[in-house]
């Protein structure tokens, strides 16, 4: 899945493809690198960040979203409103990804249900002004299972048909880079447990940049320099089953997971031979 950001601010992109003709040409650009579908988003969700207003997201993300329809690209539309979701879907979205799970807009359950389209559940613990100060756990792996299972249970009570949820552990959303590194540690398990497709958006996050800098105490480096790591990441998803990844640059990452199946495939035919 690659990610485009029709906002000036989000932390590692903010302000590239913020108008119409840029953001769908960035698209086009991410299919040709081998992504399978593209998420449009224009609200930022980093630390911090205030929310938009309807209006400005709609601008922002309606055009784009019927531009790569229009040109055949599988989109997703990234969006915590019900109203915008269900614009996104009549302009050709194929998917919904709410960062909320659904709980920022008690319509968002009830319009994706309608449309029948695929909704990805977050997991999420309020809104990004202040979610830093939500980072606290006891076990981080268990309570955010419990609480994405939660969400996904308020998704099929809501009509959503639970072969059309995904989940994401919400890697850098009410979280720290501890707890970051301890979800990425489980992807395996919170695939088997939660019983669903796996998506995981760790490309160029913070954590990354505090593993980077951890050597020698530099500063970490900026955002657009994490890709390689986000690839690492891409490679461990990939080898516990994840269903997509979700990248800024999705060259590295696709290759990274065409090599996690090309070694798959011979061992399993290895294991075959014996
Ligand atoms: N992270 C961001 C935005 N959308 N969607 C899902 N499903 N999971 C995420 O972790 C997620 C997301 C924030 O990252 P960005 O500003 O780099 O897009």
């Amino acid at each position: 899945m690659g990610v485009v950001n029709v906002t000036p601010d989000s932390f590692s992109d903010g302000g590239r493809w913020f108008d119409t003709t840029a953001a769908i040409k960035r698209g086009l650009d991410l299919v040709a690198q081998g992504a399978d579908l593209v998420d449009v988003g224009g609200e930022s969700t980093r630390p911090g960040a205030t929310r938009v207003d309807e209006d400005e997201e709609l601008r922002r993300v309606v055009p784009v979203v019927r531009g790569l329809a229009a040109d055949g690209v599988v989109v997703s539309v990234d969006t915590m409103r019900a109203s915008v979701a269900e614009q996104a879907v009549a302009a050709g979205a194929r998917l919904v990804n709410d960062v909320s799970g659904g709980r920022a807009d008690p319509r968002m359950v009830p319009v994706v249900a309608g449309a029948g389209v695929p909704f990805v559940v977050m997991h999420w613990r309020g809104q990004s002004i202040d979610m830093n100060d939500r980072a606290v756990y006891g076990n981080v792996v268990t309570e955010v299972l419990d609480e994405l299972r939660a969400a996904l249970d308020q998704a099929v009570a809501g009509g959503i048909s639970p072969d059309r949820v995904v989940v994401d552990p919400g890697l850098g959303f009410a979280k720290n880079a501890e707890h970051d590194l301890a979800l990425v540690a489980s992807l395996g398990r919170l695939r088997r447990e939660l019983g669903r497709p796996l998506l995981v958006a760790a490309s160029r996050k913070r954590f990354l940049g505090r593993v980077l800098a951890a050597d020698g105490e530099a500063a970490p480096p900026p955002a657009r320099e994490r890709d390689a790591a986000t690839a690492a990441v891409t490679t461990l998803a990939a080898r516990d089953g994840a269903w997509a990844v979700r990248v800024h640059e999705v060259r590295a990452s696709a290759d990274a997971v065409r090599v996690v199946r090309a070694v798959d495939a011979a061992g399993e035919a290895a294991e075959g031979d014996r």
